[in-house]
């Protein structure tokens, strides 16, 4: 029986791949590094310590953990600035109607992401009212494809896996919810996230008709 969902936030709840992309290129070119659009995509839903092993290792470079923790403090801090543009107008598309109906009809919601900023995101959303359990990359030590923040949320509602479904955009983030026995919707492209249990291209697409259809034997 599914009483409860875990949505990612980049990628899903709002989009901010862009900022991201923005923050890793100006640190970057201010550290003469190549880093462009392709390598950007590869950072979608892991953490940011991890994020600057990606654009170094694409670099044929190894630095030691603290001055990657500084690089990756710089780029947090042109990233944090860029939050302050975020307004209730950027929803993805379809997602703040599914979490209307979701609140509506009583399921249980958590946020399930990789960020360190998300209440900082979900604040300039004036989304804060739509989740019971706000998950984060401060809630657990494990990253993606571990399914430790998942299994956080679905602790903190007070419900198992199986009563759970996870949104996600990144293949890593579908990897972590297979891996701790979740219901999964991938929102995304098939070579990301046809993992999934059910798939869709976009979260205009992802109704909670369309939902209810699928796992029509859990509802
Ligand atoms: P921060 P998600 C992820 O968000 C992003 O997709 C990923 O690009 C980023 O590195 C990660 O959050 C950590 O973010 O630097 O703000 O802690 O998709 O898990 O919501
Ligand atoms: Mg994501």
């Amino acid at each position: 029986m599914i009483k409860g969902f875990i949505f990612d936030l980049d990628g899903v709840i709002t989009d901010t791949a862009e900022q991201h992309y923005v923050a890793w290129k100006r640190l970057s070119d201010e550290n003469g590094w190549e880093f462009d659009r392709e390598v950007n995509d590869k950072l979608r839903g892991i953490s940011r310590l991890d994020s600057i092993k990606v654009i170094l290792d694409h670099n044929g470079l190894t630095m030691d953990e603290e001055t990657m923790a500084n690089l990756a403090a710089k780029k947090n801090e042109k990233y944090v600035e860029s939050l302050d543009d975020i307004t209730p107008d950027d929803f993805l598309p379809g997602t703040k109607e599914l979490l209307t109906h979701l609140r509506t009809e009583g399921f249980h919601v958590a946020l399930g992401s990789a960020s360190k900023n998300a209440s900082k995101v979900l604040q300039q959303l004036n989304a804060l009212g739509y989740f019971d359990i706000i998950g984060d990359g401060n809630s657990v030590t494990e990253s993606k494809p571990d399914p430790a923040i998942f299994l956080y949320g679905a602790e903190k509602l007070g419900l198992q896996p199986e009563e759970c479904i996870v949104f996600e955009d990144a293949e890593s983030g579908v990897d972590a919810a297979k891996a701790g026995g979740f219901h999964s919707v991938g929102i995304g492209p098939k070579e990301r996230v046809g993992h999934a249990d059910l798939r869709f291209d976009t979260m205009e697409d992802a109704t909670l008709f369309e939902i209810k259809s699928y796992f029509k034997d859990l509802f």
